[in-house]
């Protein structure tokens, strides 16, 4: 048996076994006998003395000019770029996406850092005439303090980066607990903060479940700040843990993201979207595409089309340059996609494409799942309504535009949507009228860029955008200060005349 590496935690700048003495393993989805390396099985113990350490460091890191802080979160990006592919290759073996999307999703992380570590010398605030004559006013970003970081596993390594480099450069220090399936993306990013010179305690890394270890990062009084990207249930728990002392929290959920297939679209176009949109990342993203509203004119075309490309997708392992779709993460998902496929089923939709897991041959070790279509769906259905984050589409008739936007919006989640038409004037209706925090036009609900706003309206979220210079909002809090030069006592609102 090849030897199996152990990964610690990461506390107040050192290594650190967990408290409990126990280990998580963390495996391929694609070959579950491969055994990729062991985790620390970390307590709540162990949490308490990550956020201690934070709190530590809080004290100094606060003090470092913005633009220096900024400097190590640039050289963060430096040293991911020259690590990108032996990143991407692991994060492909931990949780299965293909090649070109891990490598794309490191590069977001390098995307954030540079992006963020720009900021460092901007973080603007305001000044303004004050109402009173030799008085000064101005507002300023100010850090909150020990912010937790909590992430899922379908972008191991780029929405940390979201959450951490923007924390960083506001000037908090974090406890960062990354999904249980994916440590290794969380500690290779982390590795590479320490490399890259960020001191002690500033960033605190703890692996392992949420239940056994999480309750400190959401109820711990010294924590300010608790991110969460996740499942919309999750994020209730995390809401309603930050609730009673009043933290901050920002929570990205989940999406039931839809495409618009307008009687005039490029019908190429609109199937390229269709299948990048609702396979990509075995349609594990947020922002997948999981509906297809289409233009009963085209539906047949469309239909076609969808279908017999989804049939030539290669599943298969995501180190393979040929595969197009990996598996999903694990077990459980694995049985949440099929008992959708089932519900979808006896609700009465039309199975057109797919609907089984893949056990044969190559596929015998993995959890794989075809391509699946559904066609003729009702709105109103499960399938319709309930984000899978599985390999399954729903392609919803409809019969004219006003349709096609009233359930593209109906809906509880609103992170994504987008449209397909030749007609300008549809296009601008749909960025109006989508209830959504990211539109497309002629392209797909995925690939989001790091330097605009990212979240959603409804169950999507709490009113919070990541990444953008909007992230800043989320990590820091305003200070207005007022200078009264005049050398005497002048009250604001009453000495008016
Ligand atoms: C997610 O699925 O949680 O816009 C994030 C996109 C990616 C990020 C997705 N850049 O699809």
């Amino acid at each position: 048996m090849s030897h199996i590496p152990e990964f610690k935690n990461f506390i107040g700048g050192e290594w650190v076994r967990s408290s409990s003495g126990g280990t998580l393993e963390n495996r391929n989805p694609a070959n579950r006998n491969e055994v990729l390396g062991v985790f620390q099985k970390s307590t709540a113990q162990d949490v308490e003395s990550a956020i201690e350490a934070a709190c530590e460091a809080y004290t100094s890191w606060r003090l470092i000019p913005a633009p220096r802080r900024a400097e190590i979160l640039f050289r963060v990006g430096e040293i991911l770029i020259k690590r990108k592919e032996e990143f991407a290759q692991q994060m492909t073996r931990e949780m299965g996406k293909v090649l070109n999307e891990t490598r794309g999703d490191v590069q977001e992380a390098i995307d954030m850092s540079y992006f963020t570590a720009g900021e460092g010398r901007r973080m603007y605030g305001h000044t303004t005439p004050a109402e009173l004559p030799n008085k000064f006013a101005m507002s300023v970003r100010m850090p909150l303090g020990v912010c937790s970081l909590i992430t899922p596993w379908n972008f191991p390594m780029a929405i940390p980066s979201w959450k951490l480099i923007p924390a960083l450069v506001c000037g908090n220090t974090v406890v960062f607990k990354p999904a249980t399936d994916t440590p290794h993306s969380a500690y290779n990013l982390v590795k590479v903060c320490e490399e890259a010179g960020i001191p002690r305690g500033v960033v605190n890394f703890v692996t392992g479940s949420g239940s056994e270890a999480g309750t400190p990062m959401m109820t711990h009084p010294e924590v300010k700040l608790v991110s969460f990207t996740g499942s919309t249930e999750i994020g209730n728990t995390v809401s309603r843990a930050c609730a009673p002392s009043f933290k901050h929290c920002n929570l990205e959920m989940g999406g039931k993201n839809v495409i618009i297939v307008m009687d005039d679209a490029n019908l190429d176009l609109a199937v390229d979207g269709a299948i990048w949109g609702g396979f990509g990342t075995s349609g594990q993203r947020c922002t997948a595409a999981s509906r297809v509203v289409v233009h009963k004119k085209v539906l047949k075309d469309f239909n076609e089309r969808f279908v017999s490309r989804a049939k030539l997708l290669r599943v298969g392992n995501g180190l393979d340059p040929q595969v197009e779709m990996g598996p999903v993460i694990n077990e459980s998902q694995l049985k949440t996609v099929a008992t959708y496929v089932e519900i979808g089923k006896e609700e009465g939709a039309k199975l057109v494409c797919g609907g089984n897991r893949l056990e044969k041959g190559e596929y015998s070790k993995g959890y794989f799942h075809e391509p699946t279509i559904f066609s003729e769906v009702d709105p109103e259905m499960r399938i319709a309504q309930e984000e899978i984050f599985g390999p399954v589409v729903s392609v919803i008739p409809a019969n004219n535009f006003e349709q096609a936007i009233e359930i593209a919006n109906n809906v509880k989640y609103g992170l994504s949507a987008a449209i397909y038409t030749q007609d300008v004037n549809k296009a601008f209706v749909g960025m109006r009228d989508m209830y959504t925090g990211i539109f497309y036009v002629n392209a797909s609900t995925i690939g989001a860029e790091v330097h605009l706003p990212f979240g959603g309206t409804k169950q999507t979220g709490n009113g919070h955008r990541e990444a953008g210079i909007q992230a800043l909002d989320i990590f820091s809090e305003w200070k207005s200060i007022y200078v009264d030069y005049s050398g005497k006592l002048q009250k604001a609102q009453i000495d008016h005349e």
